[in-house]
């Protein structure tokens, strides 16, 4: 196949079989529902790693999209904080616009409001669309890139874990030239694949994440639509991920700073082919080891519970075949996601308090990435003997 990006050869990486769209609950157990093959492959030109099979995104980010961005505090805190940041270094005023890109709730913008002129939300699903108009961060319903785009321009573009969810990298990238002022900086941030590919994270791969982004990746496509990147930050979230900072190049551009060469540096493994034997060796130990764990509860009578119906929790259920006989339910706070099955096992998604009655011996946590916050909340599993498990970069009970 051909990069999505640059058009180069891409070399098949991975295939984690036959999957549905992640964030496609079910309505009920026995529902029909599509899969589509899920494997990724990475260009031996750019080096982006990305899906080999495209998934109409209209059905992947519909009027139902359940994900609501601000059901964990601690994201709430990364996004005050950014905020707080933001307002500081580019001197943002009541002059300044504040544009987001698949902002879901508004829970980012939310910090902005009142403190510059205006803020927008570009957001095409309903559900966190409307989400977001009642929180008062208005939205303009658009896939961002294409040609019914509004020409608003922002002083800052932020698009944070958005840009892996365009099977067209090319138009988003143009589209953010477009809406930045000539002296705008867009900050863009998204799962690092240097981390993914390290911390063998392969539950992130699933349709709606077309990409996997690196600066090495990144770089040549943006320069091929007139921008620069000058800085890049390392972030704790979503397993570890990457900032980067960037301008249009048809104007002054800031300098470009050490952070940059030295993520550089650190992604020359991202070059190695063995690198990405290596990642799937380990993502199918990961399965096995998983499996051995299943296999190996007390006559098989001890329950494992999930916690977290997380997109990345499906990839990782459906690529060990497991369903409702390995795990009963799955917790989950988002009111829009309780009583619903999940996609391909067809687990149902039921309350914490209904988890907390059923008193399991082992509570496996889907969203790793956000382990102390939901260890820390429900420490009352203890009282009874249970456990935490995370099988992601391995198997950890604790
Ligand atoms: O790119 C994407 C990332 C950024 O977010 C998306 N396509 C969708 C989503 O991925 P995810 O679903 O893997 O994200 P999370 O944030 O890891 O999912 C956490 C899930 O766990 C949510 O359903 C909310 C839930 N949760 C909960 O019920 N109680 C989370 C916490 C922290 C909690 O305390
Ligand atoms: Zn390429």
């Amino acid at each position: 196949m051909k990069c999505r990006s640059c058009c180069g050869d891409c070399q098949e990486v991975l295939g984690l079989g036959e999957q549905p769209a992640s964030n496609a609950l079910l309505k009920s157990a026995d529902e029909h529902e599509e899969t589509y093959p899920l494997r990724v492959a990475v260009c031996t030109t750019c080096w982006l790693l990305q899906t080999t099979f495209d998934v109409d995104e209209k059905r992947l980010f519909s009027d139902e999209y359940p994900y609501f961005s601000g059901q964990s505090k601690q994201w709430v805190s990364h996004c005050n904080e950014f905020a707080e940041a933001a307002i500081k270094r580019f001197g943002l005023n009541d002059q300044s616009c504040v544009i987001e890109v698949g902002g879901n709730d508004g829970t980012s913008l939310l910090p902005f409001k009142g403190r510059v002129a205006g803020v927008w939300n570009i957001e095409p699903s309903k559900s966190v669309a409307a989400a977001s108009e009642a929180a008062g961060i208005p939205v303009k319903p658009y896939f961002f890139g294409t040609p019914q785009g509004q020409q608003i321009q922002a002083d800052l573009l932020i698009a944070n874990n958005v840009m892996a969810h365009t099977p067209n990298i090319n138009a988003f990238a143009e589209a953010i030239h477009a809406t930045l002022k000539p002296g705008g900086t867009a900050t863009i941030e998204f799962p690092w694949a240097l981390n993914l590919i390290e911390g063998v994270q392969f539950d992130t791969i699933y349709h709606e994440h077309y990409s996997y982004l690196s600066l090495r990746a990144l770089e040549p496509l943006f320069a091929r639509h007139r921008l620069k990147i000058y800085d890049v930050q390392e972030l704790p979230t979503h397993g570890g991920s990457l900032r980067v900072f960037a301008h249009r190049t048809d104007v002054a551009c800031p300098r470009v700073t050490s952070a940059v060469f030295e993520a550089r540096r650190r992604e020359i493994p991202l070059t190695v082919p063995e690198t990405y034997e290596r990642f799937a060796r380990r993502a199918r130990g990961i399965r096995e080891q998983f499996w051995d764990f299943l296999g190996g509860r007390y006559q098989g009578t001890e329950i494992v519970a999930g916690y977290g119906a997380a997109a990345k929790g499906n990839t990782f259920l459906n690529f060990c075949q497991l369903n409702r006989q390995d795990i009963p339910f799955v917790a989950d706070t988002t009111p829009a996601k309780i009583f619903k099955f999940l996609p391909g096992s067809r687990i149902q998604i039921v309350s914490e308090k209904m988890l907390i009655e059923e008193r399991p011996k082992y509570v496996l946590i889907l969203p790793w990435n956000w382990r102390d916050e939901i260890v820390e909340k429900l420490g009352v599993i203890r009282s009874w003997g249970g456990r935490f498990v995370t099988a992601i970069p391995e198997l950890k009970i604790t």
